[in-house]
């Protein structure tokens, strides 16, 4: 399995508030390479299945509501220890908590509508990131 790659979605909100370029820009900056990138958008069967680890959670039914509302924009990235060098740069999953200069502090507004999305596990991000390309739109 490949370990040094995790999966991205700039969510809704941060699509609809016209942040897509300046979060691409600072995850580039960041030292992560785009592998793979497209702007699409989830039916509320794709957010079910793609967060169906959460579907006992009070959130889940708000969670699949927000995450097909509108465009999203999927990525696979690649750097070294990707997976928590890339949660550490969107910050706290509560924009409140996060830290200053993380993509959450500076572009979500809510625990909610949170602006990205970072995978938390290697596991995951092979999963996740399966689920948005196929491997001929890798690169
Ligand atoms: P994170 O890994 O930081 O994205 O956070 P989680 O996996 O805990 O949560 C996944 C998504 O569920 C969050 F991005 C937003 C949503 N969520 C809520 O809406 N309310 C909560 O209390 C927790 C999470």
């Amino acid at each position: 399995m490949t370990t040094n790659r995790t999966f991205t979605m700039i969510k809704p909100d941060a699509v609809k508030n016209g942040h897509t370029g300046a979060i691409l820009e600072k995850i580039t900056a960041a030292g992560f390479r785009i592998v793979a990138l497209k702007k699409t958008q989830l039916s509320i069967l794709d957010a079910e299945a793609f967060y169906s680890v959460h579907n006992e959670r009070p959130f889940f039914g708000e969670l699949v509501s927000f995450m097909s509302s509108g465009p999203i924009v999927a990525a696979i990235l690649e750097k070294d220890n990707a997976v928590d060098d890339f949660r550490t740069l969107i910050g706290a999953t509560n924009p409140a908590d996060a830290a200053e200069g993380t993509i959450r502090k500076l572009y979500a507004t809510s625990i909610g509508e949170n602006a990205v999305h970072g995978s938390d596990s290697n596991e995951n991000a092979a999963i996740e990131g399966a689920f948005h390309f196929a491997g001929r739109e890798l690169f």
